[in-house]
């Protein structure tokens, strides 16, 4: 068996260290022709930006500069109507756990009636050279149940129900959800241009 390494293929690294967005990312970017390495343990990239926009260049700018390879990150988060938008851009630093994430969301939104919600990714995709060559957004509107179902995914999956699916993401997989999901659309915005522009430099 060949092990070599076909140094010509283009590196993507996944500006996250999230194991549930890097595995999406993963099976998102599965038809392109470069090989998808995840981001060194030892980086540790604080997030100093005001928006998702923002964020996800903070990690990708980071990530490329670190390791001079393409980069793609992402920073998504999830809005709640009833709590003013919280936790937002707050999302991952609104708990420690996914559990304790999941459990503090649902008791926040016990007094509440409306428990409409929405997911928003930005997806930012930087060059080996630093510079930013694609941004795109993607939203998904649902609301928060009652109590978690589904046990697929990851993050506050299992309590985000997909608007007219009556379903969570955690009760979808991921091939379902990538069809309704924040990231999913962000992506179908962002593969023509990435398809394009591995054509052009090959
Ligand atoms: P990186 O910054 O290293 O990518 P992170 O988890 O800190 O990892 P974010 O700052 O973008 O990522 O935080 C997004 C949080 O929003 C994430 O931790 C989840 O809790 C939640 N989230 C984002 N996308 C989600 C999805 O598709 N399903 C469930 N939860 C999601």
């Amino acid at each position: 068996m060949n092990h070599k390494i076909d140094l010509s293929i283009p590196r993507v690294v996944i500006a996250s260290g999230n194991l549930g967005k890097v595995s999406e990312f993963r099976k998102l970017l599965s038809e392109l022709p470069v090989m998808i390495i995840p981001q060194p343990d030892d980086i540790q990239i604080e997030e100093t930006g005001r928006s998702f926009v923002e964020n996800a260049r903070v990690k990708a700018l980071t990530a490329a500069k670190i390791t001079g390879q393409f980069s793609l990150a992402d920073d998504s988060g999830l809005s709640v109507e009833s709590l003013g938008g919280a936790p937002g851009i707050f999302s991952s630093r609104y708990a420690n756990t996914d559990s304790e994430r999941i459990n503090k969301l649902l008791y926040e939104l016990t007094p509440f009636k409306n428990r409409k919600a929405f997911f928003s990714a930005a997806l930012c995709f930087v060059s080996p050279e630093n510079r930013i060559l694609f941004e795109v957004e993607g939203k998904c509107e649902g609301r928060i149940t009652e109590f978690p179902r589904g046990n697929d995914g990851f993050g506050y999956d299992p309590i985000f129900e997909v608007k007219n699916t009556g379903l969570t993401f955690a009760e979808m997989g991921i091939e379902r959800k990538k069809s309704f999901s924040h990231r999913g659309l962000a992506f179908q915005k962002l593969m023509p241009k990435l398809k394009k522009y591995f054509a052009s430099i090959n």
